[in-house]
């Protein structure tokens, strides 16, 4: 079935589950809130219904999402040790993924057992998707709130604490604490759902978002002292190099929010952060306030995502990839500027 933004049909999705026993869930490399909670979401549902199911991440789980980990579901990809139960998998379940290949090495056990697939998610795909099943809503805030609108139809008993737990981690973090233009009636409706079951919702902020590193901290002072700004200060823009990374003792996962954070300057419509992942390849993340949509530019780097959250990976050194990105954004930006002029 490929429904890619179209009125999705759930019956059929739910045709599709139902049948299916042995279940992986799965979501991007570097998972979010949005990923982890929507497997946390459905896990529970289907474990408790009796299914054969597993969370296999290509990542392991980041230490803020541990509260999602009771019983300590989430496990980290590994080919010999899952290679007999991802065989005789029945359906796998990707989330929130917006381009298959970051499921990075999973794709390879799909394709060898030659496995059934099914996309949930809220990120563009293109009509020739790889997937067996295709299920996007553009609409949605976050994909927990499709693995909701699932529950709500299919499941007898109310959805248990568990699974909102999870729901309201992807919520939360997708609409930036309800903050952001996706967030809808259908967001605030599910966090009154979660406080009526007794979620502790202020917890879980404290979780994710009271819980910085030192050197997170630390390279936010670096970069924040080195943005640069273009087209009157509309554009904002930034470098993170490996050697910031190491001067710091920051990872990776310390990166991100640092463009949505970038976005709050007051005159700026976009920030774009160019990252380098290795002397080679970087990548780019593009955040807009709403008034021009950027995964034009995003997709134009080779990567794509929604109207007003974006990025792509991008072979080059960080120097070139930060200078071709910058030209892209000020391009793109001047025409849509002078046209809503
Ligand atoms: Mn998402």
């Amino acid at each position: 079935m490929n429904f890619n933004n179209t009125t999705i049909d759930w019956n059929q999705v739910h045709h599709v589950i139902n049948g299916a026993n042995r279940i992986m869930l799965t979501t991007h490399e570097n998972p979010d809130g949005d990923g982890l909670g929507a497997e946390c979401g459905l896990y529970h549902h289907l474990n408790g219904i009796g299914k054969d199911i597993r969370i296999v991440n290509f990542s392991p789980l980041p230490d803020e999402y541990d509260y999602l980990n009771d019983g300590g579901i989430f496990e980290c990809y590994e080919k010999d040790y899952h290679e007999n139960w991802i065989e005789n998998v029945d359906l796998v379940i990707v989330f929130d993924v917006g381009d298959y290949v970051r499921i990075r090495t999973i794709v390879d056990a799909v394709k060898k057992h030659n496995l059934t697939t099914m996309n949930i998610d809220h990120h563009p795909h293109p009509n020739a998707h790889p997937f067996t099943h295709n299920i996007v809503d553009l609409s949605a805030a976050a994909t927990g709130c499709m693995v909701y609108d699932y529950l709500k139809l299919f499941r007898e008993e109310p959805i248990q604490k568990e699974s909102l737990v999870g729901i309201y981690s992807a919520v939360m973090t997708d609409t930036g604490c309800f903050r952001y233009s996706n967030t809808d009636q259908k967001c605030h409706n599910i966090a009154i759902e979660c406080l009526s079951a007794g979620v502790e919702t202020h917890i879980i902020y404290r979780q994710i978002y009271e819980n910085s590193t030192r050197s997170r901290m630390s390279l936010m002072g670096t970069f924040l002292s080195n943005l640069n700004y273009e087209l009157d200060g509309k554009l904002a823009w930034f470098t993170i190099s490996q050697t910031m990374l190491k001067n710091a003792n920051a990872t990776k996962a310390d990166v991100d929010g640092f463009s949505d954070l970038v976005r709050t300057i007051r005159g700026v419509e976009v920030a774009l952060m160019v990252f380098e992942q290795n002397e080679y390849r970087c990548r780019i993340n593009f955040r807009s306030k709403g008034n021009y949509a950027i995964n034009d530019i995003a997709k134009a780097m080779g990567g794509g995502g929604h109207a007003f959250a974006a990025g792509a990976v991008t072979e080059g050194s960080l120097k070139n990839v930060a200078r071709k990105a910058v030209e892209e954004s000020i391009k793109s930006l001047e025409q849509k500027m002078s046209l809503s002029q």
